[in-house]
């Protein structure tokens, strides 16, 4: 019998639900005694970076700075179970492509190198000099360097690592780097070096703590960066509005009960979080901060008209901006109708926005994949800065624009020269430190490695972290080009499914975790990370590697590096190899703005914050000054046909039990969802009016005129709180429904947020009765 059930969760988040959640994933993964105290360690001056999210390391950390999903995330490296050589004797890789992603990470930890043997088709042991030997020899066989070998990394990596992952890639003869940052905030990167200058935010905790406004678009903190709702509940409690948009009623955006105060957990006192909470529909942001800044813009004409005080902020924009003219008045020809229709809001909703924040001194605007993952994610991000320019939020204390970060080392990577747009880096720099002239042609990114996979021109593939086959769009297509591949490098902690869709040779290197001690002949080494608010911290593992066979990511880079390149005195591998110190010298080296002393402050509380130019209102922008961008349309995903009465608008989602592809568990808490991930969340009138059945088991398919059938079956139709029109669904289960053409303009980052699919019934019957609403 079907054990899916949907019982709408009433709880807020935090609280018992959290901390017996924690409970259960120490005891899933064995580390019930271990794992309390390394958390004594977790996100600590002198301790380890938590290897979850990217959000703030404060500097004052709480007594115990983790939240639920820290603690997955450490539980989950620092397991008892373990992956080992008998295991693939055991399975042949055809048989684990049965396996899901929760299926095969729970295997553990993977103990040994290993190569993948085609005639028994499993994977079989064999000594790391001889797979770096073999690697080697492929790289140097590949003849067109530059379309041939891709070097992908995922944002857990350290400064360090990427550093030199960079600098070999660079020295090998491409820019061919894409990142997991390339599929989420690839699209703050290029919006707002044209709006602030600055490819980063402007926020830090500090000003969390002194913003009077806080506007949520299209971010979950709840399961993404639960640390957050600590500042947020106490904004909150001082009275602050916090003002949320998003399709879904997120449980962390409406009440947190904090589960590290026993008081709280006690009495059961819970904060709500959000005052207002508008369900935009999905792609609906454009036309909603269009509304919010078109009814700014009117209540500031007719104050002045009433001869009352101004609400723009007249001196700013006139000293600081540029392009605010062209904007009004495409804002003044805007029509509430549109507004309205493609928002999915009323006027009054926007209204009611611009008018707690044209009274708010300092505002803060969040933001996360709900506005970056369109195809006007870049101008949807920013009309989002337009707004917060229109009343000079940007540069002031307690303002300012907060993008949140996914991954721990995301923001960290791209700075020390993860980029393949060579613009980024300081090439002449670079090539004047270690003597070579560096690829100036643009690098493959993301969706550019797939499309080049898909025209066969793609020979080598290495991947240092992630689960890229995963992540990707498009499973339809990628995988068997995937397999066509001729060299596949995985070099990752547990399987996934990346490694099992090999290349003609195809290697698994399981490396040492951030959490483990890494030890070289000059005694334990330590990394670097850098968070979203751009504040640098140091990190020390302790726990002894999974495995003694485990090899650090540096050591592999470092050794690959010596067999594939030339000799260069300039560029010290060996050194680098043992003492992580000198890596960090070289960072400093090409970066000194930002990496001076570097080895010293990287242990100050709360690490040492980047030079952030717009904080100060220096605006390194083509036209010296912050700038506003008038859109061209407010359809948010225009290259798809827009949704029918038969079609719908497919968001893809994270569950509160997974980070990206890893899946800790089948329960998504807030959205009382248990024991499955195969559902799609509907409104109750698309169910009805589509003939459809609450429990039933249905097929998506995405409506898209490029001869490709992508569908995807046997989910369970679920009745949600979700706008009309719009449905949810797991990511990355449905990726498959993806077209990897169908990103956001300029950044190329895909737009998981908007397919449009139709929806059949896989038959009358009904699998799983317990999906029906069983209130309270
Ligand atoms: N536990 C956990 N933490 C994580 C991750 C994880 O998987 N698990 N992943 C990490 C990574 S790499 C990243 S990038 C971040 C991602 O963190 P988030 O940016 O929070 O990403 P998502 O969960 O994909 O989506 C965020 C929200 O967008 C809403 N949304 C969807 N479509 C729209 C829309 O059109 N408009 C608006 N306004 N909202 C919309 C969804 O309802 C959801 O609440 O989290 C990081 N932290
Ligand atoms: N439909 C849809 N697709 C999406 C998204 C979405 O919202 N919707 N989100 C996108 C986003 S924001 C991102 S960031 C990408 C994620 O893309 P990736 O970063 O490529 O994927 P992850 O799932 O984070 O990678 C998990 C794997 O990393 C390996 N790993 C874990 N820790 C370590 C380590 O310390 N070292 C090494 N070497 N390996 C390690 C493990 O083996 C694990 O299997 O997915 C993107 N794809
Ligand atoms: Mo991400």
């Amino acid at each position: 019998m079907d054990k899916s059930v949907f019982r709408p969760y009433r709880l807020p988040s935090g609280g018992w639900g959290s901390a017996r959640s924690v409970g259960n994933i120490l005891r899933q993964e064995g580390v019930l005694a271990s794992g309390p105290i390394a958390l004594t360690r977790h996100n600590k001056v002198d301790g380890y970076q938590c290897n979850s999210c990217a959000w703030v390391k404060p500097a004052n950390p709480l007594p115990f700075e983790f939240c639920e999903n820290g603690v997955k995330a450490m539980a989950w490296e620092l397991t008892a179970h373990r992956c080992t050589p008998d295991f693939f004797a055991k399975h042949t890789v055809t048989e684990l492509l049965d396996w899901d992603e929760y299926e095969l990470e729970q295997t553990g930890r993977l103990t040994h190198p290993l190569r993948y043997d085609a005639a028994t088709d499993r994977y079989v042991p064999v000594s790391w000099g001889h797979a770096i030997e073999e690697i080697a020899r492929e790289l140097l066989a590949v003849e067109d360097r530059k379309t041939g070998t891709v070097f992908y990394s995922s944002g857990r990596l350290s400064n360090e690592g990427s550093y030199l992952y960079q600098l070999f890639a660079r020295l090998y003869g491409n820019n061919n780097l894409p990142d997991s940052s390339n599929m989420c905030h690839e699209t703050t990167s290029v919006a707002l070096p044209v709006s602030i200058g600055q490819g980063i935010g402007t926020v830090s905790l500090d000003d969390f703590a002194k913003s009077d406004c806080i506007l949520f678009f299209g971010q979950n903190p709840g399961s993404n960066s639960p640390r957050m709702l600590h500042p947020l509940q106490e904004a909150s409690q001082r009275g602050v509005p916090i003002i949320t948009y998003n399709p879904l009623r997120e449980r962390g955006l409406e009440r947190f009960l904090n589960p590290q105060s026993p008081a709280e957990m006690l009495s059961r006192t819970e904060t709500r979080i959000s005052s207002q909470y508008h369900q935009v529909k999905a792609g609906g942001d454009l036309a909603a901060l269009a509304g919010i800044c078109k009814s700014v813009l009117d209540a500031h004409d007719a104050s002045l008209a009433a001869g009352g005080p101004a609400i723009l902020d007249e001196a700013f924009i006139r000293e600081h901006t540029h392009g605010f003219e062209t904007f009004a008045d495409w804002l003044r020809g805007q029509d509430w109708d549109a507004l309205e229709r493609r928002s999915g809001l009323h006027r009054a909703d926007m209204e009611a926005t611009a008018k707690v924040y044209g009274a708010a001194k300092a505002t803060v605007a969040v933001y996360g994949m709900g506005l970056t993952q369109h195809q006007a994610g870049v101008e949807t991000v920013q009309m989002l800065v337009n707004l917060l320019l229109m009343r000079g939020n940007i540069g002031r204390s307690g303002s300012g624009i907060c993008p949140v970060r996914g991954h721990s080392n995301v923001q960290g990577q791209r700075t020390v020269g993860i980029t393949e747009k060579p613009e980024l880096f300081p090439l002449d720099r670079l090539g004047a430190q270690f003597g070579f002239e560096p690829p100036r042609e643009a690098g493959y990114n993301t969706v550019e490695a797939c499309e080049a996979i898909l025209r066969g021109e793609v020979r080598a593939f290495v991947m240092l972290g992630g689960n890229f086959v995963r992540a990707i769009p498009d499973h339809g297509q990628m995988e068997p080009a995937w397999r066509r591949l001729r060299l596949t490098v995985n070099v990752i902690t547990k399987l996934n499914r990346s490694a099992l869709l090999p290349g003609a040779v195809s290697y698994i290197l399981p490396v040492i975790g951030r959490l483990e001690i890494d030890e070289t002949t000059k005694g334990q080494q330590v990394l670097s990370m850098e968070d979203t608010s751009a504040c640098v911290h140091g990190n020390r593992g302790l726990r002894r590697p999974a495995s003694p066979h485990l090899i650090s990511e540096i050591r592999l880079i470092c050794e690959l590096a010596q067999r594939v390149l030339e000799p260069n005195p300039r560029v010290r591998w060996e050194d680098y190899r043992t003492d992580y110190a000198e890596i960090r010298k070289e960072i400093g080296e090409t970066l000194p703005e930002s990496f001076w002393d570097y080895e010293r402050r990287m242990w100050e509380p709360g690490g040492f914050q980047r030079d952030l130019p717009a904080k100060r209102r220096d605006w390194h922008t083509e036209t010296g000054r912050a700038n506003f961008v008038t859109p061209t349309g407010l359809d948010e995903d225009a290259d798809m046909p827009e949704v029918g009465h038969d079609s719908l608008r497919l968001m893809t989602l994270r569950s509160n039990d997974q980070f990206n592809t890893t899946v800790y568990g089948y329960d998504d808490r807030f959205r009382g969802i248990k024991n499955t991930r195969k559902v799609v969340l509907m409104n109750r009138s698309d169910i009805d009016r589509l003939g459809l059945k609450v429990g039933q088991a249905v097929t998506l398919r995405t409506v898209a005129d490029d001869g490709v059938d992508r569908a995807l079956s046997g989910l369970l139709v679920v009745a949600y709180d979700i706008p009309i029109g719009c449905i949810g669904g797991y990511y990355p289960e449905c990726n498959v429904l993806m077209p990897i053409w169908h990103y956001a303009i300029g950044s190329k980052t895909p737009a998981a947020k908007g397919i449009p699919v139709t929806i059949r019934s896989d038959g009358d019957r009904v699998i799983a009765p317990l999906l029906e609403y069983a209130e309270g």
